[in-house]
């Protein structure tokens, strides 16, 4: 755990007890501080209390009046579609509102930074899609490369919850728009953007505000190096605006639609060949077609991200080579779950929207595409540009059949993630692939994407085994 410093002998609140409020709870009160928690759902309080930590109604008039901040958990709004009750209670009150993140990146780095000899570092990903994966893909890089290496961040560890780390250990933290928008420090060594695409609107007030709240990882302190995805308009200005000039090597771009060339540092991925150029020099290669747990170009961009990121701490190409060649890939993202009689069935519950429904359909040919659930802003109809690899759409959610009528894709309306493996179990043909890959958000049906992938294997699983 870290101890969060900065707040011993004062009261600090917190607001939701999930992954990363409990954490913070915890490292506030190894810091010294004392904690006062809250919780919308009183057997998130429970837990708090069988824990030591007081809970108490932070809604309620003056209950901010000795309190030093308010901590905020990244599920709960803090600004659209409307502050949380008790947000809006400590902006009333005038108390700096900040995020397990901020008072990550305060406490982290200490006078006790002296007695290392090479101090850690911070690596942060942010972007739309492929932050899970990107982050993945540079903590098993290293270690597989013997670097000490943790993970935290939206990838479902609470950052407070990491231990301090060793001399030259890194710490690989995956960040959400939700988590960056609010933190009051992020000063990561490196940062990577892997792209953008709509998500999440309803919490930033539209696109300009989901473009900003990622930027804030590039903007509040700056890193040393950035990693920027260039093929979206947002990224190629972001690289222009951090950038001194077309050589200034402490932006790298990363490209999976073009060969980038220049006098600066680039990485990018064409026909499945990876290049790294540095100064007009060709500095690395690797064929991505051989590593079969990366498949699809959105993989290859995030491929080209972890190794830039990798590359930037200084490995070598062929030891981030090689560890791409083992890397176990991550649950619910283009996982291979079963073959059997001629048929791969993947499971990429985690595209919740749909440009990364958009990337699993374009990495796999002959396609049984399970899809459907809780439409996002914007419609669907982009999913169409696919519809020439879909041989059938198989549409779960409780709004199946308004989800199926925008398809062009031939489609059945199932409901059920029951009906939608059976129905697609028995049309599968060897050679074809069955995809769960919704374009929507679980909610309608399960608690997170999570679940819904589970459910999706159990169902192919114990189909299978009949
Ligand atoms: N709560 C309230 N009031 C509300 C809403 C929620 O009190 O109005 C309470 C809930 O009762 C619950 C707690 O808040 O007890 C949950 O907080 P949370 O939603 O922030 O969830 P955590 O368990 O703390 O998980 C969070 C991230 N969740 C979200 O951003 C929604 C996790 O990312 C992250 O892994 C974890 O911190 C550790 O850092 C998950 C996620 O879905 C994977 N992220 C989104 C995404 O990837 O699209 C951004």
């Amino acid at each position: 755990m870290i101890a969060v410093k900065g707040f011993s002998g004062q009261k600090v609140a917190v607001l939701g007890l999930g992954r990363s409020g409990l954490a913070t709870a915890r490292a506030l009160r190894a810091g010294g501080a004392e904690p006062v928690c809250w919780d919308d759902n009183p057997a998130a309080r429970d837990t708090a209390e069988g824990e030591g930590f007081t809970c108490a109604d932070l809604r309620k008039h003056g209950a901010f009046d000795d309190i030093a901040s308010l901590i905020v958990s990244p599920g709960i709004p803090h600004l659209y579609p409307e502050p949380n009750p008790v947000v809006a209670a400590a902006l009333d009150a005038g108390v700096p509102v900040d995020n397990d993140i901020g008072l990550f990146f305060r406490s982290f780095a200490g006078p006790e930074w002296n007695n290392y000899d090479t101090p850690p570092r911070v690596i942060a990903v942010t972007g739309s899609n492929g932050k899970s994966t990107t982050a993945a893909l540079i903590h098993h890089i290293l270690t597989e490369a013997g670097r000490e290496a943790q993970l935290a961040g939206n990838i479902g560890r609470g950052v407070l919850d990491i231990d301090p780390g060793g001399d030259d250990s890194v710490v690989v933290l995956e960040l959400s728009s939700y988590q960056t928008e609010l933190a009051r420090a992020l000063t990561p060594d490196v940062a990577v953007f892997t792209n953008l695409s709509p998500d999440h609107l309803d919490r930033h007030g539209g696109m300009g505000g989901y473009f900003a709240a990622k930027r804030r990882l590039f903007s509040e302190g700056g890193p040393d190096r950035a990693i920027i995805g260039v093929d979206e308009t947002e990224g190629a200005f972001l690289a222009g605006q951090l950038a001194e000039g077309p050589s200034d090597d402490r932006v790298i771009r990363i490209s999976v639609a073009r060969k980038l060339t220049g006098p600066g540092w680039q990485v990018f991925a064409r026909k499945g060949f990876l290049s790294e150029y540095r100064k007009g020099r060709q500095a690395g290669s690797i064929d991505l077609r051989a590593i079969k747990g990366l498949p699809g170009a959105h993989n290859h961009q995030n491929a080209c991200a972890a190794y830039a990121a990798c590359r930037s701490l200084g490995l070598a190409p062929r030891v981030i080579e090689d560890a791409l060649h083992s890397y176990p890939g991550l649950p619910h993202r283009s996982q291979i779950i079963a073959e059997a009689d001629g048929v791969t069935y993947v499971n990429d519950s985690k595209a919740t929207n749909v440009d990364s429904a958009l990337k699993a359909l374009m990495a796999f040919k002959k396609i049984r595409w399970i899809c459907g659930g809780l439409e996002k802003e914007g419609g669907i109809s982009a999913l169409n540009m696919a519809a020439g690899e879909v041989i059938k759409a198989y549409v779960i959610g409780r709004e199946a059949a308004g989800f199926a009528m925008q398809l062009e894709a031939d489609a059945q309306v199932c409901t059920t993630m029951s009906e939608a493996v059976a129905q697609a179990m028995a049309d599968a043909r060897p050679g074809e692939t069955v995809l769960l890959a919704p374009a929507a958000a679980s909610f309608d049906q399960y608690d997170n994407f999570e679940q819904r992938g589970e459910d999706f294997a159990t169902q192919v699983k114990r189909r299978l085994t009949e």
